[in-house]
Formats: structure tokens, C-alpha cells, sequence
């Protein structure tokens, strides 16, 4: 019998992303009338091992339409979950899990599911009058407590983001002051700041996907030391009140034929794993590093195992195409001693429900999280309340700038402000 928790309805559709490419939105309308909507992030330095992203191809949208995922949420999806109560999160992902049948989402498409997933939760709450985070946690029972994330936040773009202006796709400042709104203006403070000394040393100031500035520096160095420069002259110390962090995003430029790194924005430069290592160290010897991400190609799990003790002792080694929010990979690394943290990227695995696994499974072995977005947004601000829900230590929601960026700040300061 349905109750007023059931699900009447579920209607996708095709919309765009802040690139200006297709993406699925979803709404889920219950039998009480409550009804909220979901939008899909999708990326662009994308692991091999994530789940499938499915695309129409042909001549639409250069192959990027996503109307087969709308269909498949329409059509197939909707026939099966309708009247089933929005309150069991994790049978609704598993009955589309099992509709889906294959191993990567490839049938139905990581993005319809992940779609269903997050408006389903978005309607839960709302029909209990609830904010996101809280109903999340009433779900999945996190074992960290609720709390405001560090944020890592992009302001120089490079690598796949920015048409390779830098060879590493992310050089971040972490601001770690004790309220959320203060790290907020501090990051703020400093991308105008950077701003200003780029546009003075006659750099563009044009932003890359992620709000970030994408200037041609001679190298990875100059990069950071802008940085530590901006954090000064915008009165913050650097180090305890505001780290840098850097996503490497190798994979991208990775040889496989010769096993080396290459620095195409440096003259084609070459590195062995080892070598990249010592870079690396060097890197933590002169900047106050929180974090580095896919330090290492997506399956160069020897150099991910051979480097923790060094690179882990003052950083956290974040697997991001490494683990690609999968717990089975997670595991691994866990085993393996691979990494200390993780980045979750909800469509990465394409459920909220194995998203939550990834994250529980990462906190009781003592590995840090990192929230993410993706380098095509949208508004939807789902991340920042899993963030506080699972209370992961990082967020990462790109630069100070554009909105699809800012809004999820502003909805972490809401939170502080008036939820939590
Ligand atoms: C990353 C992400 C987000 P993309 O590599 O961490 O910053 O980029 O969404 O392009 O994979
Ligand atoms: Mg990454």
C-alpha cells in the first residue's frame, strides 16, 4: 500500500553543465506531493575505472547528449521504484543496481542512476522537513560525527581544466581557521589578491573550468610560490592558517610505453616514479603541502605503495583515479597501504548508497575524505551536505569563483550558520 513516503513519480531530463554540456536532471515527485530535484556533475579528467557515463554519440551535442540516460531513468527506472518509500535509500540504489546488471553502470548509465539516487534523498528529506546532511546521516550512520570540512580550493587551474597552461591540474589553498565562514573569506581574500599581483605581472586572468586562474608559469614551483606570496600579502599566515595542496592528476600524463611522467608545460620534461618522488619531497620541504592528489598514475600501485611512508608522513596521499570512489579498489589500498585518503566522487561510482560505503569504509581505517565536485557542475549543492553528514575532513568545490564553485561555500555556511 502506498504511504505518503511513496514515490509517484520520477521524471528526468536533459540539461546543461557549467562547460555548456549535457548533463541529466531528475525529479522525484512522492505520493504527499513533496518533490526535489537533482543535477548530475560530470568530468573531464575522468579515471579509467570509473563508472560509465553513458552518452548518446552521434551527431547531437558532438556525441555528448545524455538522452538514453533520460530515457532509461523514464522509462526503465521509474517502472520499477514506483510506490517504493523514499526512506529506503539503500533499496532503491540496489534495485537499480540490479536492474543495471553490469559491473560499471554500462546498461542503464552511472549518471540516470546516480540521478534517481540523489533525488530520492533530496525528497526524503524534504518530507521530513529535514536539511540534506541530517537525513543523510539518519540513513547511512556515519561514524565520524557531523562537522565543516577543511576546504581545498582550486585558484590555479592547469592541466585538462585550463588547456595545460600548468602540467598539474590543481594547485589549492586550504584555509583551516575555526569557523567555515572565516576560511571562506580568507579564500576569497586571496584569489583577489592573486588576482591583482597576476594581472600585474601581466598574467591573464581569465578562469579555467574550475573558477581558477590558468597563467602559463614556467613551472610547477612558480606556481606554488605565487601562492605563498598571495596568502602573505593577504595577511594570513602560511602553513597553520592556510596550507596549499596540489591535485597532480597524472594519469593525465602519464607514458605507459616507458613508465615516466611528462611535463609537457615544462618543455616535455621526463620523470621516473622515483624521480617524481623526490620532487615531490622537495615540494614538502618548502611548502606547507595538506594534501596531493594522484601523485601517481591510476595503476602504478608499486609507486603509490613504495612512496607512502615518505610522501604520507607530511601529506595526505590522496587516491583519486586511483580508487574512484570504489570500495573494492579502497580496499586494496587499504591492504596495500597505498594511500592515507580519499577523494568520493559521487558519479565516480554512480549511488549514493556505494558513495557512503567508500566513505565509511575509508574513515574506519583511518583514512581521510575529500568531498568533490567535478570539473562540469552544476548548482546542486548535494556535496556539501554529504560532507558534514559523513564529517569528512576535506572538501574540494573548486576556486572562489563561478557560481556553480561558490554555491557550494555559501551552502556550508548556511549550514554553520543556521543548521548545525
Ligand atoms: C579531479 C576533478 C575535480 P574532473 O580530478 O579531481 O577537480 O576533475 O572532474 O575533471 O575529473
Ligand atoms: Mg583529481
Amino acid at each position: 500500500m502506498a504511504n505518503t513516503f511513496s514515490i509517484k513519480s520520477i521524471h528526468a531530463r536533459e540539461i546543461l553543465d557549467s562547460r555548456g554540456n549535457p548533463t541529466v536532471a531528475c525529479r522525484v515527485t512522492l505520493t504527499n506531493g513533496i518533490t526535489a530535484q537533482s543535477k548530475v556533475p560530470s568530468g573531464a579528467s575522468t579515471g579509467s575505472h570509473e563508472a560509465l557515463e553513458l552518452r548518446d554519440g552521434g551527431k547531437r551535442y558532438g556525441g555528448k547528449g545524455v538522452l538514453k540516460a533520460v530515457k532509461n531513468v523514464n522509462e526503465k527506472i521509474a517502472k520499477v521504484l514506483k510506490g517504493v518509500d523514499v526512506r529506503r535509500q539503500q533499496d532503491i540504489d540496489h534495485v537499480m543496481l540490479e536492474l543495471d546488471g553490469t559491473k560499471n553502470k554500462s546498461k542503464l548509465g552511472a549518471n540516470a542512476i546516480l540521478s534517481v539516487s540523489l533525488a530520492s534523498a533530496h525528497a526524503h528529506a524534504h518530507a521530513l522537513g529535514q536539511p540534506l546532511w541530517k537525513t543523510l546521516r539518519r540513513i547511512y550512520k556515519f561514524p565520524h560525527a557531523a562537522g565543516l570540512p577543511i576546504p581545498t580550493m582550486n585558484v590555479l587551474n592547469g592541466g585538462a581544466h585550463a588547456n595545460w597552461s600548468l602540467d598539474i591540474q590543481e594547485c589549492m589553498v586550504v584555509p583551516q581557521q575555526k569557523k567555515m565562514s572565516e576560511r571562506v573569506r580568507a579564500g576569497s581574500e586571496i584569489f583577489q589578491t592573486l588576482k591583482k599581483m597576476l594581472a600585474e605581472r601581466g598574467y591573464p586572468v581569465t578562469v579555467g573550468d574550475e573558477g581558477g586562474f590558468a597563467p602559463k608559469f614556467k613551472n610547477v614551483e612558480e606556481a606554488f610560490d605565487t601562492l605563498m606570496e598571495a596568502i602573505k600579502k593577504s595577511g594570513y599566515k602560511p602553513g597553520k592558517e592556510v596550507g596549499l595542496a596540489a591535485d597532480v592528476a597524472s594519469s593525465e600524463f602519464y607514458d605507459a610505453q616507458t613508465a615516466e611522467y611528462v611535463f609537457k608545460a615544462e618543455g616535455g620534461r621526463r620523470f621516473t616514479a622515483e624521480k617524481l618522488l623526490d620532487r615531490y619531497l622537495a615540494w614538502q620541504k618548502k611548502y606547507p603541502l595538506v594534501s596531493i592528489e594522484d601523485p601517481f598514475a591510476e595503476d602504478d600501485w608499486a609507486a603509490y605503495k613504495g612512496s607512502l611512508p615518505r610522501l604520507g608522513k607530511k601529506s595526505r596521499v590522496v587516491g583519486d583515479d586511483l580508487f574512484v570512489t570504489n570500495p573494492e579498489r579502497l580496499k586494496k589500498g587499504i591492504e596495500d597501504k597505498a594511500a592515507n585518503a580519499i577523494l568520493i566522487k559521487l558519479n565516480q561510482i554512480g549511488s549514493l548508497t556505494e558513495t557512503a560505503d567508500a566513505i565509511i569504509m575509508a574513515h574506519k581505517n583511518g583514512f581521510a575524505t575529500s568531498i568533490s565536485h567535478r570539473s562540469g557542475e552544476t548548482d546542486d549543492t548535494t556535496i556539501a551536505d554529504l560532507a558534514v553528514a559523513c564529517g569528512s575532513e576535506y572538501i574540494k568545490t573548486g576556486s572562489l569563483s563561478r557560481s556553480e564553485r561558490v554555491e557550494k561555500y555559501n551552502r556550508l555556511m548556511e549550514i554553520e550558520e543556521t543548521e548545525i
